[in-house]
C-alpha cells in the first residue's frame, strides 16, 4: 500500500534509508508531524529489514531535533582546537573557502585533501558532487581504508570481489561460524537468520577473542589470540586434509593452487594452531568434526566473516585463508553454504558517472597522489619533499570524524593543531574534530536529504526520500560542493545536477526506478548459489587459493600466517594485547552524543578478565590507566569473563571531550598498515593497565 505523503497533510509518512556504515542498511519508515520527524521505525515490507530497528536508529528523531545540532555557519574564533566560534552568514562562509582553497590550488591543488567516510553511506551525500568537485580542482585524492580495505584485498584476490552467499540463506544452514563478528551488536539482521537456523537445528560457533553478546548465544566460543585467525583456518583444513572431508570434484575443478594450499596446511597440526592462537587443542578438534560431520550428511557449512577479524597485521592474509575453506568441503554447491563478508560487489553503481574522474583533465593534474586516511596523523605533519609532494595544507572533512576514529590519536591531534592548516568541517554535530575547523558548515541529516544506498550486508538497493525541510540553515553535502563549485568557477553542466536525478543516474536502467519509487527498496535480481559450479570472477575464473596478482607483486601467493606488528608476549613493558571494537549503543563515533544512548553505555570502559585485574589490584569499576609509548586512556574497569586472560577490550569510539582524560581508545593504536589493503590494525595494539591513582593524570 503506497503511503500518503502530501505535504498538505500534517502528520505523514515517507520512506527512507537508513545511512548508516552497518551491514544492515534498513528500510526506514518515518512519520512527520508538523514538520517535525517524530517516529522512525523499520519498514515491515523490506524483507531484510522486517519491521526491526536497532536500538541506536530508533533514536534516530532524537538525534535530527538534538539540541547540539549545528544549524548555522560557523567561524572560528578561538585558538585552533579550543571549538570556539561565531556565526557567519553561509555567504561569507562559501567566499572565504572559495578564495582560500583557490590561492592554495593556484600554487598547488593537490596540498588540498578531501576527508570522509562512511558518515552517510548514500552515494549522493558521500560519493558524487564532492568527488566531482575534487576531481575538478586537482586535489589530493583519498585512500579510503580506515575500515574494509584489508578485507576487501583479500576477498578480490581469492573469490574476485566483494561477494558470497546471499544473507537470507543462512537460516537454512546446519553449521554457521561467526568468525570475527559480533553480530548481535552491530549486524542485527544477520543474527536474526542465525537465530531461525539455530531454532532448526543448526549448530553457532563464535571465533572471537571477545565474549560478545553474540559468543553468549552461541553453542561454542572459541576466544583465539587477536590476529591469529589464519593459523586456525589452517589447522581446520588439516584436519579436513588427514580425515579426506574434502571435496575432491569441487577441488579439481573450481580451485587454484589446492595442491601448494594442502602442503601449507599440513605444515598446521592442530596442536601447533592451538599454541599459536592460545586455544585449547579440542575446541580446534571438536570445530574441525563438525564441519567434517556435515561434509560427510550433505549438510550446508557457512561462515558469517566480518571486518573484525581484518584490523591486525596479517588481516589481509587471514580473510584470504579463511575464504579458501569453503571450497574445500565444496561447500558453495548449497545456496545455503559458503561464505559472507561483503555483498557490495554486488551492485551496479555508476560510479564514472557519480564522481567523474574525468573531470581532472581540466583541472591539469592528470594522476593526483594518494593520501592514505589511515595515516593521516603522520601525513598531516610531513613537511613538503620531492616523494611525498606538497605538504597538506587545506583538508575539507566530511562524512567523518577522523580525530576521534583515526589511529594514533596524539599525532592525529597535532596534525589538526597546526596553525597553518586550513580546515572545514561539514557536520552534524560539534565532534572533536569540528572542535578544529576553520570553519564549520551544518550538514543535513538524513531525514532532510535524498539519497540512494547500496548495502554491504544485503543485496538490495534502497532509497531515501527527505521526510523533513532542512533544519535551521543546513545544507546537504552535495548542495554545499555545489555551491563551492559555482564560487570556484566550475561550469560544467554536471554541478548543477539536482539530489533526485543523481539518485536515478546512480544505477541507470539497472534498477527499476518506479519500483524502488513504490517500495523504497528494489531487489537485484542475483542467483540463489553464485559459485555452485565455479564461476569465480577472479583471472582463472576460479577460487584463487593461489594468487598470481598477489604473486606478481612480490608477495606470497598461498595465504600467509603473518606475526602481529605488536606481537602478544613480545614486550615485558606492555604485557596486554587490546582490541577495540564497537559499542553497541554507538555506531563509531556517532550517537555518543545521544544522551539516552550514553547512558546506557555508562562510561568509556575497558573489559579486563579477573586473573589480570587481581595481579594489578584492580576491581571491578576501578578507575584504570591503560597506557603504551604512544599514550595514556583513562576508563573504568569492567572485569568480566567477556575479556580472555591477556587481551583487554577497550569498547569503541568515544569522543575524547566526553572522555576522562581527553583522550580515547585511539590514543594507544598506531599507524602501522596490514598486510594487504594498506588497512588500520586497530586491533594489533599492546598496553599495559595500571590503577589510577588519584593525582595521576
Ligand atoms: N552497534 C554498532 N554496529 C556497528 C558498528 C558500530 O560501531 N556499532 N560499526 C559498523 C562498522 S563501521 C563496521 S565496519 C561493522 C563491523 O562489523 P564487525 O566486523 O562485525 O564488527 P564487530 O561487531 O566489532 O565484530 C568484530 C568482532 O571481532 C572481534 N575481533 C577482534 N579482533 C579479532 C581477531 O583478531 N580475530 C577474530 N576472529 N575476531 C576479532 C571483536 O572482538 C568483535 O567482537 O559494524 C558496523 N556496525
Ligand atoms: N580503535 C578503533 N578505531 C576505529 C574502529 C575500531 O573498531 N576501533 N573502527 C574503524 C571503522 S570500521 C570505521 S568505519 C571508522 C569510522 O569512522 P567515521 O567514518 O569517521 O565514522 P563516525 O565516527 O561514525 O563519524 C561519522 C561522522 O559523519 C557525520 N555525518 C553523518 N552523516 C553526515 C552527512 O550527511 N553529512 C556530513 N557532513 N556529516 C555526516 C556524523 O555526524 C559523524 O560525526 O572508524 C574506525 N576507527
Ligand atoms: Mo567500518
Amino acid at each position: 500500500m503506497p503511503i500518503p505523503q502530501t505535504q498538505t497533510q500534517t502528520r505523514f509518512e515517507v520512506r527512507g534509508a537508513c545511512p548508516h556504515d552497518c551491514p544492515d542498511s534498513c528500510a526506514l519508515i518515518t512519520t512527520v508531524d508538523q514538520g517535525r520527524a517524530v517516529q522512525v521505525r523499520g519498514n515491515p515490507e523490506h524483507p531484510h529489514t522486517a519491521g526491526v530497528l536497532c536500538a541506536k536508529v530508533a533514536r534516530y528523531p532524537e538525534r535530527t531535533h538534538h539540541p547540539e545540532r549545528l544549524l548555522y555557519p560557523l567561524k572560528r574564533v578561538g585558538p585552533k582546537g579550543s571549538g570556539q566560534f561565531e556565526r557567519v552568514s553561509w555567504d561569507q562562509a562559501l567566499s572565504d573557502i572559495a578564495t582560500r582553497l583557490q590561492a592554495i590550488a593556484a600554487r598547488d591543488p593537490q596540498a588540498i585533501l578531501p576527508y570522509s567516510y562512511a558518515g552517510t553511506m548514500g552515494l549522493v551525500q558521500g560519493e558524487s558532487m564532492d568527488r566531482r568537485f575534487f576531481h575538478r580542482l586537482g586535489a589530493s585524492r583519498l585512500d579510503r581504508t580506515i575500515c574494509a580495505s584489508a578485507g576487501a584485498a583479500a576477498l578480490e584476490a581469492t573469490l574476485g570481489g566483494k561477494l558470497g552467499m546471499k544473507v537470507e540463506h543462512f537460516a537454512e544452514s546446519r553449521l554457521i561460524l561467526l568468525w570475527g563478528t559480533n553480530s548481535i551488536g552491530s549486524n542485527l539482521h544477520f543474527w536474526r537468520h542465525a537465530q531461525e537456523a539455530k531454532r532448526r537445528g543448526a549448530k553457532l560457533v563464535c571465533i572471537d577473542p571477545r565474549r560478545s553478546e553474540t559468543a553468549d548465544k552461541c553453542h561454542e566460543h572459541l576466544a583465539l589470540l587477536p590476529g591469529t585467525d589464519a593459523a586456525l583456518a589452517y589447522a581446520l583444513m588439516h584436519e579436513l586434509i588427514v580425515h579426506d572431508w574434502l571435496d575432491h570434484d569441487y577441488l579439481e575443478r573450481y580451485t587454484l593452487g589446492w595442491p601448494q594450499l594442502r602442503e601449507r596446511a599440513l605444515q598446521w597440526p592442530p596442536e601447533r594452531a592451538a599454541q599459536h592462537c592460545g586455544l585449547p587443542v579440542e575446541q580446534i578438534l571438536a570445530l574441525a568434526q563438525d564441519i567434517g560431520r556435515c561434509f560427510e550428511q550433505r549438510e550446508a557449512v557457512a561462515i558469517r566473516l566480518n571486518y573484525g577479524m581484518q584490523r591486525t597485521r596479517g588481516g589481509g592474509n587471514a580473510v584470504r585463508a579463511v575464504a579458501c575453506l569453503p571450497a574445500l568441503i565444496g561447500a558453495w554447491r548449497q545456496r545455503a553454504g559458503g561464505l559472507l563478508l561483503s555483498s557490495s560487489g554486488n551492485f551496479p553503481v555508476r560510479r564514472d558517472q557519480l564522481q567523474r574522474p574525468d573531470l581532472l583533465a581540466a583541472s591539469g593534474v592528470r594522476s593526483p597522489r594518494l593520501i592514505n586516511m589511515s595515516t593521516i596523523g603522520a601525513d598531516l605533519l610531513r613537511p613538503a619533499s620531492p616523494e611525498f609532494g606538497p605538504a597538506i595544507e587545506a583538508l575539507l572533512v566530511y562524512n567523518s570524524n577522523p580525530v576521534a576514529v583515526a589511529p594514533q590519536s596524539g599525532q592525529v591531534v597535532a596534525g589538526f593543531a597546526r596553525e597553518d592548516l586550513f580546515t572545514v568541517v561539514l557536520e552534524q554535530f560539534q565532534t572533536d574534530t569540528a572542535d578544529y575547523a576553520d570553519y564549520l558548515l551544518p550538514a543535513t541529516t538524513q531525514l532532510e536529504h535524498w539519497d540512494i544506498h547500496t548495502s554491504y550486508g544485503h543485496t538490495d538497493v534502497l532509497l531515501n526520500r527527505p521526510a523533513i525541510a532542512p533544519l535551521g540553515e543546513a545544507k546537504s553535502n552535495s548542495q554545499i560542493f555545489r555551491e563551492l563549485a559555482a564560487r570556484l568557477g566550475f561550469d560544467d553542466p554536471c554541478f548543477a545536477q539536482d539530489d533526485e536525478s543523481l539518485c536515478r543516474q546512480a544505477f541507470g536502467d539497472a534498477v527499476d526506478w518506479e519500483r524502488l519509487t513504490q517500495q523504497g527498496y528494489f531487489s537485484l535480481p542475483l542467483p540463489d548459489a553464485p559459485f555452485a559450479e565455479g564461476g569465480f570472477p577472479t583471472p582463472s575464473g576460479k577460487c584463487e587459493c593461489f594468487s598470481a596478482a598477489l604473486a606478481a607483486q612480490g608477495l606470497d601467493g598461498l595465504p600467509q600466517v603473518l606475526p602481529n606488528h605488536e606481537p602478544w608476549g613480545s614486550s615485558a613493558a606492555y604485557p596486554l594485547a587490546m582490541i577495540s571494537p564497537p559499542a553497541r549503543n554507538f555506531l563509531n563515533s556517532t550517537f555518543v552524543n545521544v544522551r539516552s544512548l550514553r547512558d546506557i553505555e555508562g562510561e568509556p570502559r575497558l573489559e579486563i578478565h579477573p586473573d589480570d585485574a587481581a595481579a594489578r589490584g584492580i576491581e571491578d569499576g576501578s578507575l584504570v590507566c591503560v597506557f603504551n609509548d604512544r599514550g595514556r586512556y583513562h576508563c573504568q574497569a569492567d572485569v568480566s569473563h567477556r575479556a580472555r586472560p591477556g587481551v583487554v577490550n577497550g569498547l569503541g569510539i568515544w569522543w575524547r571531550k566526553l572522555g576522562h582524560n581527553g583522550t580515547n581508545v585511539n590514543e594507544l593504536t598506531h599507524q602501522q598498515l596490514t598486510d594487504l589493503g594498506r588497512a588500520p590494525a586497530f586491533y594489533d595494539c599492546l598496553v599495559q593497565v595500571s590503577l589510577l591513582r588519584p593525582d595521576d593524570s
